[in-house]
């Protein structure tokens, strides 16, 4: 069974399930986490992790506020998306190869884990977006590995070296290195190498000559997702013998063990950049947590959940509320507000999508400048005393020359400050007597910068 499907339907199972609930309470939550746990149990994640993950998704859920305008559903979703994000890596991984320089990537692993065939996939891939890619095989023990590549890559305008009949591998990597940058002209090279040796120590050793020699950018250790959570254990293994930049497992399309392979690399700290999902040469995609984690829960747009959410929480603090509406909004709340709104991204897009009654529109630049000023306003309000700070109309002008000497900005910079100050207060009352909601849903592509 696919894994990402089988991993992926048993939490969508589970998910919609919750989801078709009538209302969220301690025994549907714990149902939940039991449906994630036997998903992750079935893809061979390990039970450790599976129990961790479980306590911190009970604990969130009991503890965590739901922000007003927010279902307990969608917040349940957020955390189960967070955690399963936590549990394989943050980010993915970029491709950052400068085109005017060499680039060469040596590719190792274990026998039969899919090195050749991950070597033409990347080979492609990386062709497709740009660059000239040239391909070296210095796989000497396998016959025919030559073939094979020639093969995987026919018709597709792509070098590749090889010397069948040399025994050096060493030799083979520095003459196709040589024959693909000058002759060809290529500025990503990749080499093949070989998996299979007498025994594992030769082939360590022919990896750190390899190395030694080669000096490539980046090495890439392949390695095959349906060997589960040993995954780790080679992965560890193969640092140890040379700097491993970057992982790629293969094989997720044919084994349940996929999510094994993924958590246990992912818990060894090293850094997966693509996963090979089948056979064929389009079978390689970028490992990104997120939009991996995003597909396996099946919510069409998780993004703009989670941003619908994150926007939630800001707005809604319950103490930011009581200030809100209260009356007690001070300067410190005004620029803390400024730099967490700045954190979700530029602040005219967030503004923009804030239906806020009643608030006369804030023109264009002025937005950009306050983006520029929210330092330079932290800086104001150091200056100020706590009184200045509770009680801002009693600034007045010989103030406002002691805050702005005090904090090395100009006068006009304080005077600023006060004046959006005094134009957040208005907006807040306002949206005290016209009680807003939050938009539905905020694209999240409007929200990057
Ligand atoms: N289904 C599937 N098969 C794969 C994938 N990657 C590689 N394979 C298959 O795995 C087998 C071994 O792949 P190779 O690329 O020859 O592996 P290798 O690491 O180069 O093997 P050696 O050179 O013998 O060490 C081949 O039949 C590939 O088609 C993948 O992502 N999915
Ligand atoms: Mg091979």
């Amino acid at each position: 069974m696919n894994p990402i499907t089988s991993l992926g339907e048993l939490i969508k199972q589970a998910i919609s399930k919750f989801m078709s609930a009538p209302g969220v309470d301690k025994n549907v939550v714990e149902e939940l986490i039991r449906g994630i746990q036997r998903a992750l149990l079935v893809s061979d994640v390990n039970v450790e992790l599976v129990m961790k993950l479980s306590e911190k998704i009970r604990e969130r859920a009991l503890t965590e506020k739901v922000p007003p305008g927010i279902s307990k559903k969608d917040q349940m979703i957020k955390i189960v998306y967070e955690e399963l994000v936590a549990l394989l890596g943050e980010k993915p991984q970029k491709i950052a190869i400068d085109k005017s320089k060499q680039y060469v990537i040596m590719v190792v692993g274990i026998q039969g884990h899919g090195k050749t065939t991950t070597v033409a996939k990347l080979a492609n891939y990386l062709k497709k977006l740009g660059y000239s890619v040239g391909v070296v095989c210095a796989d000497t023990f396998r016959t025919g590995a030559y073939e094979q590549l020639k093969q995987l890559l026919e018709g597709k305008n792509i070098p590749v070296y090889g010397l069948p009949g040399e025994k050096d591998a060493v030799a083979i990597a520095l003459k196709g290195v040589e024959y693909i940058s000058k002759e060809q002209k290529c500025n990503v090279i990749l080499i093949d190498t070989a998996g299979r040796h007498k025994d594992q120590q030769s082939l360590m050793l022919e990896m750190k000559a390899l190395e030694e020699k080669i000096k490539p950018n980046e090495i890439m250790l392949v390695l095959d997702g349906t060997i589960g959570q040993q995954a780790g254990v080679h992965a560890e293994a193969f640092h140890k013998a040379t700097p491993i930049g970057s992982i790629i497992v293969t094989k997720m399309d044919t084994s349940a063990k996929g999510g094994g392979a993924l958590s246990a690399v992912a818990a060894t700290g090293a850094k997966i950049k693509f996963i090979g999902t089948g056979e064929g040469l389009e079978d390689i995609e970028v490992f990104n947590p997120q939009g991996f984690i995003g597909r396996l829960l099946g919510i069409g747009d998780i993004e703009g959940l989670l941003e619908r959410i994150r926007i939630a929480e800001l707005e809604f603090s319950e103490e930011r509320l009581k200030s809100f509406t209260s009356g007690t909004f001070t300067l410190e709340d005004f620029v803390r507000q400024l730099k967490e709104m700045r954190k979700l991204g530029p602040l005219k897009k967030i503004l923009s999508k804030l239906p806020l009654p009643g608030i006369p529109n804030i023109p264009e630049e002025e937005l950009d400048k306050v983006e520029t000023q929210i330092d330079k306003w932290s800086a104001i309000i150091l200056s100020m005393t706590p009184e200045e700070r509770r009680n801002p109309h009693i600034i007045d002008s010989s103030r406002i020359r002691r805050i702005a000497r005090g904090s090395g900005v100009t006068e006009r910079d304080v005077k600023n400050l006060l004046q959006q100050y005094n134009l957040s207060k208005r907006m807040m009352k306002a949206m005290k007597r016209t009680p807003w909601k939050l938009p539905k849903h905020i694209p999240a592509k409007e929200l990057e910068g």
